[in-house]
């Protein structure tokens, strides 16, 4: 142990800290797998006084902070490769309190999104912010980087359900942000500027969620589609027909890459794109308002294909196929890259881009998926082989200048919903002006003067 960690110890005698070499190398990642960890030492404070005090002995030392949730992202934000302290919040998670009339749940930032979407249900209501990781994602983490997912399309991202925020600042510093208020005219909502900011300004120790009651039963459809434009009608089809819930698209090497990794194949034949839809379906008419949608998408040729699912296990077999693409790619050590478009410019957008790809990198085996419905397209380059690490970032790094310029020309987002952490970093410039960009480090001075949180990370 250093003497800042022996100092931290005779602060806080409970404290659980450690320099195991496990901990560090799994506490000091995320999913991007791209830095090797090396952190000073894993806390796992069990208080905000902890969180507190962490935060203000880091200052006095010098000492950097990452604040560490599930470490499901996949920009680099959770990383610490260069002698942070890991604040982990996986002992802060528990319910806190439920409020039946203001329909909240309170909870501490390391409950992971499922535990939160469990305890909504056991009080007949939803916390319906949904994605793959759900399992092992953390709600901090989901506001810090206002994560989106599958279900945006009708209930929008994590920002949408922030009633209040408790935080610690860069000073250690305690916010009760909001506090669960609908309405509050009183000045700059501090709440909405930590939603999104990576860890960047404080530590997000409590949220009081808003809930909603759920959904009627739905129905989910597998869809096969010829082409792009095709897909959009489908879209806007859809969207004028049905209640959306969700709106997922992929393309054929996603499902070969999914179907490699154990998934059920929905068709005999293959074809360019696929959908998986979900919308309401309470009773017998809006099912039969979604099987006449499926019927006039086939009979206009913009679907060539279907399966509707009858069972719950059919429809988790349809989800499988969309939700199973991350997994399916991790061990082909893709290169990830996460952009938006309007949903308008979608078309347009992946022609012209998917053009430059096979001129420049006909070798590359580049998967498309994600929600289209967001107009939020994930472009997954998988690693050849026969290429070693260092120039295969080199070459994926060109691609994102290809992207960037190709998002330019269509008024996109070179981060839809992934954050800019580390990966996206030297591309910030490309999305947010010079003014926005300086106006955000201004914010970060106010907020962590010392510069020691998650430093390095977005700015
Ligand atoms: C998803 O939509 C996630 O499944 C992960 O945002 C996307 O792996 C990816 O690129
Ligand atoms: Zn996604």
């Amino acid at each position: 142990m250093t003497d800042r960690l022996a100092e931290l110890t005779r602060l806080f005698p409970d404290l659980k800290l450690s320099t195991d070499p496990g901990d560090m190398e799994h506490h000091g990642r995320d999913w991007t797998r791209r830095w090797p960890p090396s952190p000073l030492a894993i806390a796992w404070p069990a208080s905000i006084d902890e969180v507190q005090g962490i935060v203000r002995w880091a200052n006095q030392q010098g000492v950097a902070v990452v604040p560490s949730g599930g470490r499901t992202g996949l920009s680099g934000g959770a990383v610490a490769a260069n002698g942070e302290l890991v604040l982990s919040l996986d002992r802060m998670n528990r319910v806190l309190d439920f409020d039946p009339i203001d329909r909240t749940l309170t909870v501490q930032a390391g409950m992971a999104l499922e535990a939160v979407q469990n305890a909504a249900r056991e009080h007949g209501l939803i916390y319906p912010v949904d994605f793959a990781a759900r399992g092992s994602c953390q709600i901090g983490g989901n506001v810090a980087t206002n994560a989106g997912g599958i279900r945006v399309i009708r209930y929008g991202n994590t920002r949408q359900w922030i009633a209040g925020l408790k935080v610690v600042t860069g000073t250690g510093e305690l916010l009760d942000l909001n506090r669960g208020l609908i309405k509050n005219a009183s000045g700059y909502d501090l709440r909405h500027l930590v939603i999104g900011s990576e860890g960047t300004l404080g530590i997000v120790v409590e949220a009081t969620l808003a809930l909603t009651a759920p959904p009627p039963p739905s129905q989910v459809m597998l869809l096969a589609i010829p082409a792009m434009d095709a897909l959009m009608k489908v879209f806007a089809e859809a969207r004028h027909r049905l209640r959306l819930e969700a709106f997922e698209f992929f393309t054929d090497r996603a499902l070969h890459h999914v179907l490699a990794h154990g998934a059920q194949r929905p068709f005999d034949d293959a074809y360019p794109f696929y959908v998986v839809s979900e919308f309401d379906a309470a009773d017998a008419e809006a099912e039969a308002a979604g099987l006449a949608f499926f019927e006039f998408c086939l009979a206009e040729g913009w679907v060539v294909d279907g399966a509707i699912a009858s069972s719950d296990a059919q429809a988790a077999a349809l989800w499988r196929l969309r939700e199973g693409i991350t997994e399916s790619l991790a061990p082909h050590k893709p290169y990830k890259n996460d952009v938006s478009v309007r949903i308008s410019a979608v078309p347009a957008f992946m022609a012209e881009m998917q053009a430059l790809l096979t001129r420049e990198y006909p070798d590359f085996d580049v998967v498309w998926f994600g929600h289209i419905g967001d107009g939020n397209l994930h472009i997954n380059v998988l690693k050849p082989t026969d290429i070693d690490n260092a120039s295969f970032v080199e070459q994926c790094e060109h691609v994102t200048s290809m992207l960037v310029d190709t998002l330019a020309r269509h008024g996109g987002s070179i981060s839809a919903e992934h954050g800019i952490g580390l990966v996206k970093k030297p591309w910030l410039g490309s999305v947010r002006s010079e003014a926005e960009i300086a106006l955000m480090r201004g914010i970060k001075a106010v907020w962590d003067p010392n510069g020691i949180m998650n430093p390095g990370k977005l700015l």
